[in-house]
């Protein structure tokens, strides 16, 4: 398994749209492999491959306290979004910034597995979050771009700084 690189925002790779996965092979079971290795060392709970500059509509998500529950998801599509909630949200391309959005409370997803079988799954509280978020980053959105023009002038500018005092 290989650590990846986690695109950083502002960068305009972030808004790639991600292309469906054909086929099912032993090349995304390695991408979902190293995506969930990348994802637990950042340490975060989800992420989505265009994160990693791949183009393909491919997620892991593990929200559980023990690293116990790692879910992929391949091709997802929301087939139900029912309720409102308002949950702080964080980013492994925007490191450091918490912020809410309000997102649907319940969702139905569609996907496929790592066998390239279909399956449903119904999702509640944060794992419903996560699977928006990085659903979103899959159609090239980011979670700041829920926020106003001014947070988000100031996101970029805080990152900056940030990327000046690491470099
Ligand atoms: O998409 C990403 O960059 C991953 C992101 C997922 C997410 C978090 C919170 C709300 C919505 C989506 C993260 O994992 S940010 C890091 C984080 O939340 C976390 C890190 C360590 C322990 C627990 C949470
Ligand atoms: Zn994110």
């Amino acid at each position: 398994m290989a650590l990846l690189p986690i695109l950083r925002y502002p960068d305009p790779r972030l808004h790639k749209k991600a292309a469906p996965v054909e086929v099912v092979d032993e090349g995304i079971r390695k991408l979902a492999a190293d995506m969930a290795e990348t994802m637990y060392a950042a340490p975060g709970i989800g992420l989505a491959a265009t994160q990693v500059d791949v183009h393909k509509q491919v997620i892991v998500i593990d929200v559980s306290e023990d690293k116990s529950r790692l879910l992929t998801f391949i091709n997802p599509v929301i087939l139900e979004r029912v309720g409102e909630q308002a949950c702080e949200e964080g980013c492994l391309s925007v490191p450091g910034i918490y912020e809410k959005v309000v997102r649907a409370e319940r969702v139905k997803v569609r996907a496929l597995d790592l066998q390239g079988k279909e399956f449903t799954l119904e999702a509640d509280g944060l794992l419903a979050v996560c699977i928006q978020h990085e659903m979103d980053h899959l159609q090239g959105k980011v979670f700041v771009q829920y926020l106003s023009r001014l947070k988000q002038e100031r996101i970029r500018t805080r990152l900056a700084k940030q990327s000046r005092i690491t470099a």
